[in-house]
């Protein structure tokens, strides 16, 4: 039996579904990916534990807010893709839970209004201030320059968990239920290095779900998986879902 036929029958026997995503379901909108093999990936251009981190914001409060404003700039012009479309199917017709690593705002674009989305990794679209509980909506069209808090001495940053820091408790364990109780999980487009999202999907392993991969090439992840279809999100998850 083909992979995608085999696939198609977890779908259609398992009603808890979970979907696990990664840069590589937006990569298909022109979002450069952090790592993997292609061109465009992010951080092939610069040192990830030197940006994504309170300690780069630290040393360079500028390069590292240039960075997200430059990151900010190319997500203006990107839309959803098939496969995030896909995945709002799921969501919408078999109440589908999305977890994601990807803090660009394009699953939440095309969810249906009563869909969860649970964001790991935060938000590039807001900024918080480093010292109070401060927050701003970024509007992608009019893009704030590094500034201070208006209501304290902090800084605005990015909304989003850079390394070393903690992710949001409540969103970690809303997924560590979601993922002890899925039957089936379909992972899409991550390379499953980084902790401890990665560890999810070992959670729903152990807790005896079925796992698909949908990945370019192969990741760390593959060794988990009972189906892994290897290919571009955009063109394996409709056929996957049968849009
Ligand atoms: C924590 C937001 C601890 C920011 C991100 C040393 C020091 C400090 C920490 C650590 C350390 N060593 C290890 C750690 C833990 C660290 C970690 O995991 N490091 C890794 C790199 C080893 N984790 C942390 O620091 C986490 N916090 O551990 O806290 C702690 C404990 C107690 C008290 C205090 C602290 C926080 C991690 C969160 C980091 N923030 N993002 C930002 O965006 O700027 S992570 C970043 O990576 C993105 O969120 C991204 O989504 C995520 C994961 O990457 P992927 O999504 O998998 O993307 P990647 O490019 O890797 O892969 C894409 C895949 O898609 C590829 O496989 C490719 O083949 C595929 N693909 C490409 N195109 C397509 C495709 N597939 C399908 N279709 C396509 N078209
Ligand atoms: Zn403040």
């Amino acid at each position: 039996m083909h992979a995608i036929e085999r696939a198609r029958e977890l779908l259609s026997n398992f009603g808890r579904i979970v979907v696990f995503t990664g840069a590589g379901v937006s990569a298909d909108s022109g979002v450069p990916t952090f790592r993997g093999s292609s061109s465009d990936a992010l951080w092939g251009k610069y040192d990830p534990q030197q940006l994504a981190s309170p300690e780069g914001f630290e040393a360079d409060p500028k390069l590292v807010y240039d960075w997200y404003t430059w990151r900010r700039s190319q997500l203006a012009s990107v839309t959803p893709n098939p496969g995030h479309n896909a995945i709002a199917v799921l969501q919408r017709e078999r109440g589908a839970i999305v977890i994601t690593q990807n803090v660009d705002g394009l699953h939440e674009r095309v969810a249906p209004s009563n869909a969860r989305v649970l964001r790991l990794h935060g938000t590039i679209l807001e900024d918080q201030c480093t010292d109070c509980s401060h927050r701003e909506t970024i509007g992608l069209t009019a893009l704030p320059p590094l500034r201070d808090c208006p209501r304290c001495l902090g800084k605005m940053r990015p909304a989003v968990v850079w390394f070393g820091e903690s992710l949001d408790g409540a969103t970690l364990h809303a997924a560590d239920d979601a993922c002890t109780s899925a039957d089936l999980m379909i992972v899409v487009g991550t390379s499953g290095q980084v902790w401890p999202a990665a560890g999810l999907v070992h959670r729903a392993k152990r807790a005896r779900a079925k796992v698909i991969v949908v990945n370019l090439e192969p990741s760390e992840l593959d060794d988990l998986a009972d189906v892994v279809l290897h290919g571009r999100a955009a063109e394996v998850l409709p056929a996957l879902v049968q849009l």
